[in-house]
C-alpha cells in the first residue's frame, strides 16, 4: 500500500469557514468556537489506518492568496484531492470567490491536471433547504461551479457545521481514498487492529446491519468463524438491539472461551451494531477494554457513514 505522505488543499475566501471544517471533521467541536483567521498555510496531519495525511489548510486573506498563487509549483502540484469551499451565505463576495476559483483551476489544470476537485457548497446550515430561493440559490451556485472546474473533474458536496455527518461525509470520501471504500471491510478491520498494539487483544469484529445482515469481520488467525458467527447472532437476535435501543453491552461465549463487547455505531442513515470478542484469559478489566474499544469505534463510525 502506498506510505507516501498525501497532500490535500482546502482552499475558499476568508471565512468561508475552511478551517471549522476541518475541526468539525476531527471532531474537535470545542475548537469551533475560539477559532481564529488562519494566519497562512496551518498543516493538520490525520492518519487513518495506515494512511497519512496531511490537510493544508490555506488562510484565505487576500494578503495570503497573491501569495500561494506565485508559488503556485510548490502548492498545487501532484495532488489527487482538493477543496474548494464557498460560503453560499455570503452572496456579495460571488464574484471574488470565482475569479479565485479560476485562479486555482489554472494552477490545478498545469500542474495537477489529474486532481479530484471537491467543491464545498459551505454554510448551507440545516433548515435552510426548505427556503425555496435558498435552494435555488445552492442550484445555481452548483451548476455554475461545476462548469467553471471543466474539464477538471468535480464533486460537489453541501455541508454546514451544525451538521457535522455533513461534513464528514464531504471529507471522507477524498481523505480516506476510494481504495477504502471500495475496499473490503474485511482487510480494514484485519490491518487496523494489526497496526495498534494497544488492541493487539482483539480476537474478532463483526459488524452487522440493523437487519442482522453480516457487513463485515475480522477474525484472528487460528479462529473459527463459524462457531462465533453463531454465536454472536444469537445474542443479538435473542436481545432484538432494534427494539431494545442497545448502546452497548457485554457478554460472555464460554465454550469459545471468549469476552463480548457490543456497541450501536451511528452511520450515515442507520445504526449498525460492532461486536468485539476478546479472550477471557486477556480481560482482566472490562472497563479498560472498553476504554480501548472507543477508539476503534470512531475509526469504523467513519468507515460505515458511507459504506
Ligand atoms: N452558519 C455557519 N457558520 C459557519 C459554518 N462554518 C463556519 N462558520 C463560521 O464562519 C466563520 C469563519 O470560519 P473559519 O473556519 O475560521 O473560516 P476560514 O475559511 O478558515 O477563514 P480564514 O482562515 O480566514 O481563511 C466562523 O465564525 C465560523 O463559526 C457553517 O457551516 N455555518
Ligand atoms: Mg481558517
Amino acid at each position: 500500500m502506498n506510505k507516501m505522505v498525501e497532500k490535500i488543499p482546502i482552499v475558499g475566501l476568508q471565512n468561508s469557514g475552511k478551517t471549522s471544517l476541518i475541526r468539525t471533521f476531527q471532531r474537535e467541536f470545542k475548537a469551533l468556537a475560539k477559532l481564529k483567521p488562519t494566519k497562512g498555510i496551518e498543516r493538520t496531519k490525520i492518519t487513518f489506518l495506515d494512511q497519512e495525511i496531511v490537510i493544508w489548510d490555506f488562510g484565505g486573506q487576500e494578503k495570503y492568496r497573491g501569495k500561494y498563487m506565485h508559488k503556485a509549483e510548490v502548492y498545487f502540484s501532484d495532488l489527487e484531492q482538493l477543496f474548494f469551499v464557498i460560503d453560499i451565505q455570503d452572496q456579495n463576495q460571488l464574484s471574488e470567490v470565482i475569479n479565485y476559483f479560476q485562479l486555482i483551476r489554472t494552477a490545478l489544470l498545469e500542474y495537477s491536471p489529474h486532481v479530484m476537485l471537491n467543491l464545498i457548497i459551505h454554510k448551507y446550515d440545516p433548515g435552510m433547504e426548505s427556503d425555496s430561493n435558498m435552494a435555488k440559490l445552492v442550484d445555481t451556485v452548483s451548476t455554475k461551479f461545476k462548469s467553471l472546474a471543466d474539464p477538471l473533474t468535480s464533486k460537489i458536496y453541501q455541508t454546514s457545521i451544525f451538521n457535522p455527518i455533513s461534513v464528514i461525509h464531504a471529507l471522507s470520501k477524498a481523505v480516506l481514498g476510494n481504495n477504502i471504500l471500495s475496499g473490503n471491510l474485511e482487510v480494514i478491520l484485519g490491518k487496523f487492529v494489526e497496526e495498534n498494539n494497544f488492541i493487539e487483544q482483539i480476537e474478532m469484529m463483526l459488524i452487522y446491519s440493523p437487519d442482522l445482515v453480516e457487513l463485515g469481520s475480522y477474525f484472528r488467525e487460528g479462529i473459527d468463524p463459524q462457531e462465533l458467527k453463531m454465536a454472536a447472532k444469537d445474542i443479538f437476535e435473542a436481545f432484538e438491539p432494534k427494539k431494545l435501543k442497545i448502546q452497548s453491552g457485554e457478554f460472555s461465549i464460554d465454550s469459545a472461551n471468549m469476552e463480548l463487547l457490543t456497541h450501536r455505531i451511528k452511520g450515515g442513515d442507520d445504526d449498525y451494531f460492532l461486536l468485539v470478542g476478546f479472550k477471557h484469559d486477556n480481560v482482566y478489566n472490562v472497563l479498560d477494554l472498553k476504554d480501548k474499544v472507543r477508539y476503534l469505534i470512531d475509526h469504523i463510525e467513519k468507515i460505515m457513514l458511507y459504506i
